[in-house]
């Protein structure tokens, strides 16, 4: 029998248990894709359908998740708009250049999902062959602010000080920034639906660094634009920040179907500051999971039942899954969760 029960919890119809899915759920944590990696660099993994594919249905074998989530980077996009990309082992992405003026801006390309990110959707739909409708396949991207952090940085940063400079001191290059990245993001999620992808989560993972109105005049809108376009297109939308406590008044505004919380608001408490229509989804600390598996367990039951108050709910975590995670302590919070979900 198919397993539809995540989108089905996407649209708020009714479901048999929660869903559950875990975000990094293909990575380090698995002994299989550490093999992989073992014979093949990061990207060329990302680039190669094949071996896209297997990462891709690692966790779904082992783990009995309710979603396949696209072995893919963010990033991968920034390097189709021709900022070179490579990941160093223990620094992670670093981007060339740093884009600083409107010269840098004019310079990025506007990608051509079919011929630049063609790997990605020959993957979904040999993954959608692969699957036949076991689970559902989401498809992901990052949102404009998130990648002009990169794009701006030039790697990872914990202040994201020149991003917030350019916003401040140069706002249309910024301005001009973000609607090259939103025009690319909209452009290439829609190619992931095309492909096959029944559901696409939005990653602004670094939103959070920002003050709620500075969000609400320079973040909202961009993703609002690609939100609204890809909602039209019918497949549920997930939008996902870390630290999102602050912004829930705004995030609330935005046309998706899906918050997705990271694990420091409670979900009860995020649910009363979005409303009670929203479907939210997460959010156990990703630390728990190195704890022993009564102790999941029973984080996992607060957590659900915190997110009864909200319009729906699918389990997750608050972020990525860490690598020193034990498979079996995972395997054995996706059995829990279907487990108490049962009941409720
Ligand atoms: O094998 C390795 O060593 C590479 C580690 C790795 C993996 C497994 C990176 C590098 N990316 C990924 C895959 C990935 N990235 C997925 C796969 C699907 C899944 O199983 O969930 C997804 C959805 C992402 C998205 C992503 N990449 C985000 C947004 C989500 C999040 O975690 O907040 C971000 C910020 C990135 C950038 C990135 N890629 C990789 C790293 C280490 C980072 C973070 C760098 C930083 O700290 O700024």
């Amino acid at each position: 029998m198919p397993n539809d029960r995540f989108l089905k919890a996407c649209r708020k119809e009714a479901v048999d248990t929660t869903p559950i899915w875990l975000m990094r759920q293909a990575g380090r944590f698995l002994p299989e894709y550490r093999a992989l990696r073992a014979r093949h660099g990061f990207l060329e993994v990302c680039k190669t359908p094949e071996l896209a594919v297997r990462a891709t249905l690692q966790p779904v074998l082992r783990l009995g998740v309710d979603a396949a989530i696209l072995f893919s980077d963010i990033l991968i996009l920034v390097e189709a708009m021709g900022v070179p990309l490579e990941f160093r082992e223990h620094q992670g992405p670093v981007l060339g250049g740093g884009v600083k003026d409107l010269r840098d801006v004019a310079a990025l390309r506007a990608p051509d999902p079919t011929a630049d990110m063609g790997f990605t959707l020959e993957a979904i739909r040999i993954l959608r062959r692969e699957l036949s409708g076991q689970v559902p396949l989401i498809g992901f991207c990052g949102l404009p602010f998130t990648l002009a952090c990169y794009v701006v940085e030039g790697g990872k940063s914990k202040d994201f000080k020149k991003l917030r400079a350019l916003m401040r001191e140069a706002p249309q290059v910024y301005a001009a920034l973000m609607d090259k990245l939103t025009a690319a993001v909209g452009d290439y999620a829609g190619a992931q639906l095309d492909a096959g992808a029944q559901a696409i989560q939005l990653f602004d993972t670094w939103a959070g660094v920002l003050e709620p109105a500075e969000y609400e005049a320079s973040v909202l809108p961009y993703t609002e634009r690609v939100a609204s376009a890809l909602r039209g297109r019918g497949a549920p939308v997930i939008h996902f920040t870390q630290d999102c406590r602050r912004l829930l008044p705004h995030l609330r505004r935005l046309p998706v179907d899906v918050l997705s919380i990271d694990w420091r608001v409670g979900l009860d408490e995020a649910a009363q500051a979005v409303g009670p229509g929203f479907v939210l989804q997460g959010n156990l600390d990703p630390e728990t999971l190195l704890k022993s598996v009564p102790e999941v367990e029973a984080a996992a039951a607060e957590v659900m039942r915190r997110g009864r108050a909200a319009g729906g709910h699918i389990f997750n975590l608050g972020h990525g899954i860490l690598p020193a995670t034990d498979p079996q302590t995972a395997a054995a919070l996706v059995e829990a969760v279907h487990r108490l979900g049962r009941g409720s």
